[in-house]
């Protein structure tokens, strides 16, 4: 059995009510904690995304698109804080099923330059790594050193960790089944594709040509390309429904499971 760490990213989407601002969805995170406390996996990073939490507070203060007046600094803080609520109360399960978690904040060890990671004083966060805690990071608003400050996704992060600690895989637990070769909620044609090498994966963004930012497979795609430089060294990538039972967790045991899964080749 392999050492190398696992990256285990649980999308906001999956453990909030997207649609009910600051609402978690406390029942998938139990499910979620009971199954990661059951794969017993020794060597893991999690990263959450922001769901209704930081989303909706970023957005009305326009984070993303930099500092442009004073009045924004109090919607940075905001952001920040429902993320610091939404960290907790996942972090705060996963210890209740005995899952030495650690809340980790982006925004207190990284800087962006024009939304990508620029300097990451990792040292406090290798420390827990290396001591087996499992560091629970989380897409966060950031201080930007060109822009003034910006949005730090989630799969940003998660490509960044797992090159960093030279991760076996990456699991990116979603709210759909994996990747379609339509958007699954526009299309009812569209169908599951269950594995992707880097090849084909370069094609299916080729082939969007005019489509430009508009993502048809739904959003899977944006938030895949983050993760291609971590598949480019050979770093695996398993997309699974985590609002369903068991995807998580066959996912973290390299179980054969319902999703799609991309290798480099
Ligand atoms: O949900 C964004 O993280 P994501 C987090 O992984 C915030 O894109 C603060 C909006």
């Amino acid at each position: 059995m392999s050492h190398k760490p696992v990256v285990l990213k649980i999308g906001g989407s999956a453990i909030t009510f997207k649609e009910k601002p600051l609402t978690p969805n406390l029942r998938v995170m139990k499910r979620l904690a009971r199954e990661i406390s059951k794969a017993r996996i020794s060597k893991l990073l999690i990263v959450h995304g922001g769901g209704s939490f930081g989303h909706p507070i970023a957005k009305e203060y326009a984070i993303n698109e930099g500092f442009k007046t004073k009045e924004q600094n109090i919607g940075f803080c905001w952001t920040h804080s429902a993320m610091v609520t939404l960290n907790s109360l996942f972090v705060n399960t996963l210890i209740q099923r005995d899952i030495p978690a650690i809340g980790i904040a982006p925004s207190s060890c990284i800087l962006t330059k024009h939304g990508r990671i620029y300097a990451f004083d990792d040292k406090a966060l290798t420390k827990f790594f290396e001591k087996d805690f499992i560091p629970v990071l989380y897409g966060d608003a950031v201080i930007d050193v060109a822009k003034g400050f910006s949005i730090l996704s989630g799969d940003q992060l998660v490509s960044n960790l797992a090159l960093k600690f030279e991760a076996e895989r990456i699991i990116m637990g979603v709210d759909v089944d994996g990747v379609y070769t339509a958007d699954p909620k526009k299309h009812s044609s569209a169908s599951l594709i269950p594995q992707l090498t880097l090849k084909e994966l370069k094609k299916m963004y080729k082939n969007l040509g005019d489509a430009g930012t508009v993502d048809v497979t739904g959003g899977m795609l944006g938030k895949i390309k983050e993760l291609i430089p971590a598949i480019r060294e050979g770093i695996t990538v398993s997309i699974v429904n985590a609002t369903k039972s068991n995807r998580v967790y066959k996912a973290l045991k390299n179980e054969k499971v319902v999703g799609t899964y991309i290798q480099k080749g």
